[in-house]
């Protein structure tokens, strides 16, 4: 494999022996048409199925295999680590993503740090539970990081290396990987790019589990939200504690003869302590910034 080329795809494989070839013919074929030079990077950590004895057999690909599951998450980090394409490409092998136009995400990255192609519709496993769970996350991340997100956990994107790569130790092993991957770049000040993509049903099963890794969703999103931007979470219930705690102040000297009530102090203490540690939460960001950001991308 030529080292420098323009673009890796790393997919991570997880059982899915009956349409692996398929999904890494048709990569092959529309990224030979283009003009972009590509390795395809795939990772399979202990697939039980027979996936990665039949990637051993496909020539032209760079494989890495992993005894032990970790999780997808863990899968597109480390095919991240060891690619070398300047620009990265994470997408499902799964039949669902339009892997057939990869090079046209490719070709909307100019001037962005990120591509991400957003569903419009939502075609995942328990439909009815899922849909509501994952908007009011979105909602939540849209409002954490203070940018719109049409699609928070889309596996299907494009980004530049240099600038992943700083993030690269905080991405989950799990499926939240790529909720991650968008809010370490939107929460860093670099640019992300939506474009609309069409969703096909799957093909084999799904490894999502909708408790469980619905659940890590919302706690990855709040942990990175604590890490970078700890005043969207403290500030809002800390404004309002000490509205409602002044107002009943005022009340309680007007109205009260100047008896202050217990609850009046209980509120404006917790409105102190809240306040509180979202400061010094925000110190702590301000004195972790790294010295030497990559630069965003620039528009020519
Ligand atoms: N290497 C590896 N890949 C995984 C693992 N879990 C899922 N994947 C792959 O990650 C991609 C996304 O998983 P998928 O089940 O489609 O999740 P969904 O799109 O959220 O329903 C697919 O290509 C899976 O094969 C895992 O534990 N290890
Ligand atoms: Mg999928």
């Amino acid at each position: 494999m030529p080292d420098g080329v323009d673009v890796s795809i790393v997919l991570p494989v997880y059982n899915e022996l009956g349409h692996l070839e398929e999904e890494i013919d048709r990569i092959r074929k529309t990224m030979d048409e283009s003009d972009y030079s590509y390795e395809i990077m795939v990772v399979d950590d202990g697939s039980t199925d027979g996936s990665g004895q039949r990637l051993k057999d496909i020539e032209g690909i760079r494989l890495l295999r992993f005894g032990t599951n970790r999780g997808s998450g863990s899968a597109r980090k480390y095919g991240t680590q060891s690619a070398n394409g300047s620009i990265i490409v994470w997408t499902d092998v799964d039949m669902t993503y339009p892997n057939d136009s990869i090079p046209d995400l490719l070709d909307q990255l100019g001037g962005y740090d990120q591509v991400v192609g957003a569903r419009t519709t939502e075609e995942g496993t328990v439909r009815l539970l899922r849909g509501p769970a994952k908007w009011l996350i979105r909602k939540l991340a849209s409002y954490l990081s203070g940018v719109r997100i049409p699609d928070l956990n889309s596996g299907f994107r494009a980004f530049r290396r240099d600038v992943a790569l700083q993030f690269l130790h905080l991405l989950p092993r799990g499926f939240s990987c790529v909720t991650t991957i968008t809010m370490a770049f939107l929460s860093n000040g670099y640019s992300i790019k939506y474009i609309p993509i069409d969703y096909a049903p799957r093909a084999g099963e799904s490894k999502f589990h909708w408790w469980k890794d619905t659940k890590r969703y919302l706690l990855q999103v709040l942990r990175l939200t604590l890490m970078w931007e700890p005043m969207r979470i403290f500030g809002p219930p800390a404004a309002l504690l000490t509205i409602v705690g002044v107002g009943k102040l005022v009340y309680d000297l007007v109205d009260k003869d100047f008896r202050v009530a217990t609850n009046t102090i209980v509120i404006l203490g917790v409105a102190f302590a809240l306040a509180l540690i979202g400061m010094v939460a925000d110190m702590l960001v301000q004195l972790n910034k790294r010295p030497h950001d990559v630069m965003p991308a620039t528009i020519e």
